[in-house]
């Protein structure tokens, strides 16, 4: 069987793991990282030597990076509406895929370590504003993009809702002034509707 290893607080364990469950893919997942430790020891690090989650094993085959196993996944299991294979709706679908890696978690990242990982005494006010600002631009670029079309991608539901969802499923999840944003508001509300989001998206931010 699938085998994930990474905390379910993580966001790019919490990737996998919606995509696995929205593929129908039976999976056992290894708690590991941050207070569950394992990520350190010489057996996960010969699995992943970066000693970050996530982590799959699937037949002997080993992969880390949550996108790159998202992918894989999905090619495994010929889901063409999750990860189509035409040309250009699949880039499409790595377009935002690279745009959450690379582009919004970094950008929002600071705010959600400072607000849940930091103790008050400790936070960095500045940091956190400074996040704020530069996610809401990130986010209004986003807002335009599902003001044209339902989901991220296009009309269909992909993987690059996975991955921008789980990103969006932090930001409105913080104790912070937010801009109002009605179409990802709207699109965040039937994402969670969906069966594979449970266990992912209704657990408290930790
Ligand atoms: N680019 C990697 C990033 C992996 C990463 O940064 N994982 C974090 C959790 S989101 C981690 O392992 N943190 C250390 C820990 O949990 O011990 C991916 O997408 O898989």
């Amino acid at each position: 069987m699938l085998k994930i290893w990474g905390r379910i607080n993580s966001t790019n364990v919490k990737k996998v793991v919606w995509a696995a469950e929205e593929l129908g893919m039976p999976f056992e997942r290894i708690d590991a990282g941050r207070q569950f430790g394992v990520v350190g020891t010489p057996e996960y690090r010969a699995l992943n030597p970066n000693g970050l989650v996530p982590t799959i094993e699937d037949d002997g085959f080993v992969l880390w990076e949550s996108n790159a196993i998202m992918r894989y996944l999905a090619s495994k299991a010929g889901a063409e509406s999750l990860y189509p294979s035409a040309l250009q709706a699949r880039a499409e679908v790595e377009r935002w895929l690279d745009w959450q890696a690379t582009t919004l978690q970094p950008g929002l990242s600071p705010a959600f370590h400072g607000l849940i990982r930091t103790p008050a005494a400790e936070r960095n006010p500045a940091a956190i504003e400074a996040a704020r600002q530069k996610t809401e631009t990130l986010l209004s670029i986003l807002e335009a993009r599902l003001s044209v079309s339902r989901f991220v991608a296009g009309e269909a539901f992909t993987l690059a809702d996975i991955a921008v969802g789980c990103s969006v499923h932090l930001w409105l999840n913080l104790e912070l002034p937010r801009v109002a944003y009605p179409h990802i508001e709207a699109w965040y509300a039937a994402l969670r509707q969906r069966a594979g989001t449970a266990g992912v998206l209704t657990l408290p931010l930790s």
